[in-house]
């Protein structure tokens, strides 16, 4: 183990968050590596740290002032094993290449629990989408597309959403990918309901969180009704995942952006779910608005100075992380345990630190890691691109009750691998070695390629 840490550490000492990411991989693979000595042998962990293929290009595009500005933009091809490089695209001005090349990581094993054939890729750009004019939006998505599209296509590379990428990009990205290739297919998924899109993709990754988690519950005899949750993030994410805890009976307390978080006591309803959709995606505004709006609302602003996150310090039953990576430290993860939280589910990818996921994994709670829990998004990602070649539309029904079954799947999966190697209840190693598993038999079956 220490060996490949070693490698990538030496060859990109910067990528911190890509270190982060396969070390933790590697480590729950350990016993997989020392029970199957080919895959040593194969040098699979060296291959799996390199990504088949990086393309970092220029994108130069025009504000409303007439000004140049210039972005950075990235696809990361990691891996193709199971099918096409299939991911999210990300605009957010963190965005950098051990960023994405964690992501992309993530991603391979994420897609290879699906059961649906779908490789591994991330993409995306230092673009901050915040504050620009929908005109400014689409002369970037124009921009970013006319280098993307001669690396990707619907049998190779097909991105999606992530952070700072919803509906909207997607719509100007496919545009422009049309134009230059005078083609009509379903080379990005997320699309618009009446040009291709699949019903249930915008719900799909804050629903499929919750599905896991209930299966989660269901080991203990419990369900998500009555539950307290908290929840971060007011995004994609997070807001499917209230509306589908809301539907179960839950209630959820807090929502959260990058500037600070609201704690409502009194729940969160459907109503005040659609305010919060309105503001957040037809607005654009701030959740501190929220606090403006509804009297038993508490806005708290982020405190740069603090160890610790004040919105994982409340008394509630289960946690949704469903913002952003690295959310919830150590002090977090011990918050979240002496408020009595028994669960939980990360929308996001990768937000509990390391020294975090000891903690759950000390007390025993119920811990779903990202790539098994955050799951139903890129599956719907597949029905998509599954309907899309068979030219039809499946119901909501049929997708929703497609994701529930591969929800449940990931979960079995998740919980059989666990037990297979000694580790019973312990989901992170449980997704890691399946996921693991089904990608390398693939690459060794397919030779050193
Ligand atoms: P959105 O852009 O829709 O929402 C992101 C939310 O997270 C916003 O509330 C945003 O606040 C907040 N956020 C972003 N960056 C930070 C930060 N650095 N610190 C604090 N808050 C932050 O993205 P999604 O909801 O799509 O994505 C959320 C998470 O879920 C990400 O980790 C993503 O990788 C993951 N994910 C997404 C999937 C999808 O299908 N969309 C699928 C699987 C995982 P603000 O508005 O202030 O930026
Ligand atoms: O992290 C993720 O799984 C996503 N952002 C969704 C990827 C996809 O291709 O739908």
């Amino acid at each position: 183990m220490a060996d490949i840490m070693d490698i990538i550490k030496g060859r990109d000492p910067r990528e911190r968050e890509f270190h982060q990411a396969v070390s933790e991989v590697i480590e729950s693979v350990k016993p997989v590596l020392d029970q199957n000595p080919i895959y040593r042998q194969a040098k699979i962990p060296e291959r799996l740290v390199e990504p088949e293929r990086v393309i970092m290009f220029r994108i130069p595009w025009a504000d409303d002032q007439g000004n140049v500005q210039v972005n950075r933009g990235f696809r990361i091809e990691m891996n193709s094993a199971l099918g096409p490089y299939k991911g999210g695209l990300r605009f957010h001005p963190s965005v950098n290449l051990g960023i994405l090349k964690f992501l992309a990581f993530e991603q391979v094993f994420k897609n290879a629990l699906t059961t649906l054939p779908m490789g591994g890729g991330k993409g995306g750009s230092d673009f901050d989408p915040k504050g620009k004019s929908d005109n400014e939006v689409m002369r970037f998505c124009q921009s970013f597309m006319s280098e993307l599209f001669r690396h990707i296509g619907p049998d190779t590379d097909v991105p999606a959403g992530d952070i700072g990428v919803g509906a909207r990009e997607i719509g100007y990205l496919f545009g422009m990918y049309k134009k230059l290739r005078n083609e009509f297919t379903g080379v990005l998924t997320g699309k618009g309901l009446n040009w291709g899109g699949s019903l249930i993709r915008p719900e799909a990754t804050g629903y499929g969180s919750v599905y896991f988690a209930a299966e989660m519950l269901s080991t203990r005899n419990e369900t998500l009704d009555g539950k307290t949750c908290i929840v971060s993030g007011s995004g994609n994410v997070a807001q499917f995942t209230m509306e589908k805890l809301i539907e179960l009976g839950a209630k959820v307390v807090t929502l959260s952006d990058s500037a600070g978080y609201i704690f409502d006591e009194s729940g969160i309803d459907s109503e005040k779910l659609e305010y919060i959709k309105v503001l957040k995606n037809v607005r654009r505004g701030r959740v501190t608005e929220y606090a403006d709006k509804y009297s038993s609302a508490i806005y708290t602003p982020v405190d740069p100075a603090l160890d610790h996150n004040p919105l994982w310090n409340h008394k509630a039953e289960c946690a949704f992380p469903s913002a952003t990576q690295n959310e919830i430290n150590a002090r977090d993860a011990q918050n979240l345990i002496d408020n009595g939280v028994m669960l939980v589910s990360e929308g996001a990818n990768m937000p509990t630190m390391p020294d975090g996921i000891d903690i759950f994994k000390d007390h025993k709670i119920l811990y779903g890691p990202g790539k098994a829990a955050n799951a139903g998004g890129v599956s719907v990602s597949g029905l998509e691109m599954t309907q899309n070649s068979m030219r039809l539309a499946w119901t909501r029904e049929e997708v929703d009750n497609r994701l529930k079954l591969i929800m449940k799947t990931i979960h079995s999966t998740c919980v059989d691998a666990a037990e297979q190697y000694g580790v019973p209840g312990n989901y992170e190693a449980g997704a890691n070695i399946a996921g693991f598993v089904k990608v390398v038999d693939a690459m060794l079956d397919q030779g050193l390629v």
